[in-house]
């Protein structure tokens, strides 16, 4: 098989990291991976030297290179079709792609003022305007994706499927700034944290001893 390397950022701040590694991690594949500390004088350099747009995450399979968490995510649920990567079900499989786009396109309060900070403890930080608002919106997808689809499993579509992978950073945000949902999202979110990936992910980030000021408060 062709090897698989995952270039990827600092655990414990890489929201976009984490996505695909989640998905690989949890899916079983087996793939190298590339840790660059982000945000250094040297990170820019590096970056460059495995993808154009000069940010991670970016897969390289052979003569492929694939940058964009939700194009890599993408890229393997075509490459490995015998993976588990979205629901089988139509309907769900299009909801699944919806939230997805959404994840990737959207949230940006939330994303600009809680940034992902696997190691912090800041409950009560972060929420300024216009943070709640997509709070409500993140909480009524899971709710909606639990109760209609949820069947069979602990994740939004019962099965981890990429829609899971999108969400996970969420889920650390609302960890770290302790943000109070009800038993729905709280018992999703104790499933992505039970995650053997997951566990993996955040051992790995609490080890990690680089700070990034941008992302600290
Ligand atoms: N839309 C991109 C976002 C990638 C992104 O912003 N990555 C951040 C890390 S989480 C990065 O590489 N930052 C380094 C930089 O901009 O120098 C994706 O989905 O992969």
């Amino acid at each position: 098989m062709t090897e698989l390397t995952l270039v990827i950022g600092n655990k414990n701040y890489s929201s976009w990291s984490l996505r695909p590694w989640l998905a690989m991690k949890h899916n079983g594949l087996q793939f190298k991976e590339i840790r660059i500390p982000l945000y250094t004088p040297e990170s820019k350099p590096k970056l460059h030297q495995y993808t154009p747009s000069g940010k991670v995450p970016v897969l390289l399979h052979g003569s492929q290179t694939v940058w964009e968490s939700l194009a890599i995510l993408e890229y393997l649920a075509e490459e490995f079709p015998n993976l588990h990567w979205y629901p089988e079900d139509k309907t769900a499989k299009t909801m699944a792609r919806c939230i997805s786009a959404e994840m990737h396109g959207g949230f940006q309060k939330l994303r600009d003022n809680m940034p992902m900070n696997c190691r912090g403890k800041l409950p009560g930080k972060g929420m300024a305007q216009g943070v709640q608002q997509d709070i409500d919106r993140i909480t009524t997808i899971w709710r909606q994706c639990r109760q209609k689809f949820g069947e069979g499993g602990d994740m939004l579509f019962g099965k981890f499927t990429i829609a899971d992978a999108m969400y996970a950073p969420v889920v650390m945000r609302f960890v770290t700034y302790g943000v109070e949902l009800d038993k729905v999202c709280q018992d999703y979110m104790e499933a992505i944290l039970e995650l053997r990936a997951m566990q993996e992910w955040l051992k790995a980030a609490l080890m990690e001893e680089e700070v990034i000021e941008r992302s600290e408060f």
